[in-house]
């Protein structure tokens, strides 16, 4: 059994050769984006057996997604071709350093990817992993892909746990209100990462990471990201919440993008390996430093050794 699965686009990125505005930067370098397979990428470079599910066009941008995502270690044999539709690629530009304010420009509509559905991907391949890790991003590309993705969230005997980053991208939403889709999905899934800012904006909540919960108590493991300042864990049993926060690194940031899908990736590895739950939030926290501190959407993530004797040093050492 593989341990995680991550369905979603993955798009060919490009960085630009300098700050500014999309208007001015005379020229870009090509990188691998797509917030559900940058997970598998950094869960296989820490050692698990991942696999990425998605759907690519016959083109060359394609080859180089499969190529690229492969050569991290991860599992392609299930991600499908479509002779007819492109692969989806995006710019974007350079903030200025430590702040989000970059722009994007995504070429995605009616891409490859647009067209999976319940009917168009191998289910038993989504399915095959001990975490179906999912998000929200693919909920906006179409309605198949969101009918493919209230399939995978339904709760059904059998089915591997499912971790849901609720990744709300405003740009993608044109047509449909994603708040309460969002949510419906975040209600059918078993861990669920959302940041403080995304539950504002998706779901007009505030007030931090209790009101959070209190707006969603369906899944077991709920972990709200808190930006620079930390996150917090609520684990769910019969007896109610086990709550805990960890705060961030403090880090020089290059670029925010990929970041809390390293974030992910670091939580889901030490919940794969049983870790405490401060190792957990920890091990994301590590993850998503070493994301922070580069331009492209994944770093080299530290070695498992490595990231093992940092989440395990005292607190003085984490605040
Ligand atoms: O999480 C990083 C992503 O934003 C990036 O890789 C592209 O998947 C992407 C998206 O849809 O924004």
């Amino acid at each position: 059994v593989v341990d995680v699965v991550a369905l979603g686009e993955s798009m060919v990125t490009f960085l630009p050769s300098r700050p500014g505005r999309l208007a001015d930067v005379p020229s870009f370098e090509r990188g691998i984006g797509g917030a559900e397979s940058n997970v598998a990428c950094v869960l296989a470079a820490a050692g698990h057996t991942a696999r990425w599910v998605g759907r690519v066009g016959t083109d060359g941008f394609g080859d180089h997604l499969v190529e690229a995502i492969a050569a991290y270690g991860v599992d392609t044999s299930a991600v499908r071709r479509d002779p007819a539709r492109p692969t989806g690629i995006y710019f974007r530009t350079a903030g200025d350093r430590a702040s989000d304010a970059h722009e994007v420009a995504y070429y995605r509509a009616g891409s490859a990817a647009s067209a999976m559905a319940a009917d168009a991907v191998d289910l038993d391949a989504v399915r095959a992993g001990r975490v179906l890790h999912l998000s929200g991003i693919t909920a906006a590309l179409s309605a198949g892909c969101l009918a493919l993705m209230r399939e995978l969230t339904a709760r059904r005997p059998g089915r591997p746990l499912v971790s849901f980053d609720v990744n709300h991208r405003a740009h993608l939403w044109q047509h449909q209100e994603p708040g309460k889709v969002l949510l419906d999905l975040a209600r059918g899934s078993d861990l669920v990462f959302v940041g403080e800012d995304e539950a504002e904006t998706a779901w007009g909540v505030t007030g931090g990471p209790g009101a959070i919960r209190a707006a969603l108590p369906e899944p077991r493991v709920l972990v709200v990201k808190q930006g620079s300042r930390g996150a917090t864990l609520f684990q769910g049993d019969s007896e109610g919440d086990t709550v805990t926060f960890v705060p961030s690194l403090h880090v020089d940031v290059v670029a925010p993008v990929g970041a809390g899908d390293a974030f992910a990736a670091g939580f889901l590895s030490a919940t794969l390996r049983a870790l405490p739950a401060r190792e957990r939030l920890r091990h994301g926290h590590l993850m998503a430093a070493a994301a922070l501190t580069v331009h492209g959407d994944l770093a080299a993530p530290p070695s498992r050794d490595h990231a093992d004797r940092l989440a395990a040093l005292d607190d003085d050492a984490w605040e």
